[in-house]
């Protein structure tokens, strides 16, 4: 396992699992397995020795690593991928603030990353959650973006056939370019539509059974499955980073369980 650094970051408190998040407009990741030389967080990086690399998963000794008011002890990086106009920006910064940015000057600009750490289990894993900004509008995401990734979130608009249909192309500059292992998820975003909606809930899990990967509906406006896509990814990196032959955490299965959950209890 390798050791990880810092981030820069403010506080920040959200409804269940999150502890806290930082941001961030440039510069490396603050950790990843390969990239573990380079980035940001030098100050934490040098008061906590490093202890092994594995897979990219970085770990520090205990107590879990501080470096301002964040605190984890693993890291990842996930990257938002999909059509100009999606809702990735939008999803992000629903995770990362509660909010819903509406109009157009989000969809124009983008970010880079934000940070977000939840507790799994015990666990303080960090979230490095890469958004496009804006690059996807030319079809110019970067094969590099892809490399470092851990996990990846591939969103499509049910308001936006094309963009249903784009999925496929996508899927295969993952497959060309991803990890192998990446965490993969596709996600239906603009589910709050009702008169604009023209991709049905069934046609998104017919695609994602046929690609083999978990699949949900999202709401940035309104918030839906936006925590629990981000906190089953989470939960799926922690667990394949216990390398525990017992560990029988199933990503598809905790997906199924949980969106079901939702919407038995939804009136
Ligand atoms: N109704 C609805 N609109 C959304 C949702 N998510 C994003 N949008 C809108 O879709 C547009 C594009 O969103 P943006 O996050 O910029 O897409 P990106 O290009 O994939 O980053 C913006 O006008 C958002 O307000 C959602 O969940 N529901
Ligand atoms: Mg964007």
């Amino acid at each position: 396992m390798s050791r990880k650094k810092g981030i820069k970051g403010k506080t920040a408190t959200s409804s269940t699992s999150s502890i806290s998040s930082g941001s961030g407009r440039s510069g490396s990741p603050a950790t990843s397995g390969r990239s573990a030389g380079k980035g940001s967080g030098k100050a934490a990086r040098s008061a906590v020795s490093i202890t092994g690399q594995s897979n990219g998963v970085v770990h520090p000794s205990r107590p879990s690593l501080s470096c301002g008011s964040d605190f984890y002890d693993i890291a990842f990086k996930v990257m938002l991928v999909g059509d100009s106009g999606v809702g990735k920006t939008c999803l992000l910064v629903r995770f990362k603030d509660g909010a819903f940015l509406a109009g157009s000057f989000i969809s124009t600009v983008g970010i880079d990353f934000r940070n977000k750490v939840l507790d799994v289990d015990e666990v303080m894993v960090k979230l490095q959650i890469w958004d496009t900004a804006g690059q996807e509008r030319f079809r110019s995401v970067t094969h590099a973006y892809y490399r470092d990734a851990h996990a990846l979130l591939l969103l499509y608009d049910v308001t936006n056939k094309a963009s249903f249909d784009n999925t496929r192309a996508w899927l295969a500059e993952i497959h060309e370019y991803a990890q192998q292992d990446v965490v993969l998820m596709l996600l239906g975003n603009k589910a709050d539509t009702t008169h604009e909606r023209v991709v049905k809930k069934e046609d998104g899990e017919r695609l994602a059974k046929e690609f083999g990967v978990p699949f949900m509906e999202t709401s940035a406006r309104s918030g839906l499955n936006v925590e629990l896509a981000f906190t089953a990814l989470a939960k799926e990196l922690r667990h394949r980073s216990t390398k525990d032959p017992n560990d029988k955490f199933k990503l598809h299965d905790y997906v199924n369980q949980e969106v079901k959950g939702a919407s038995c209890c939804r009136s």
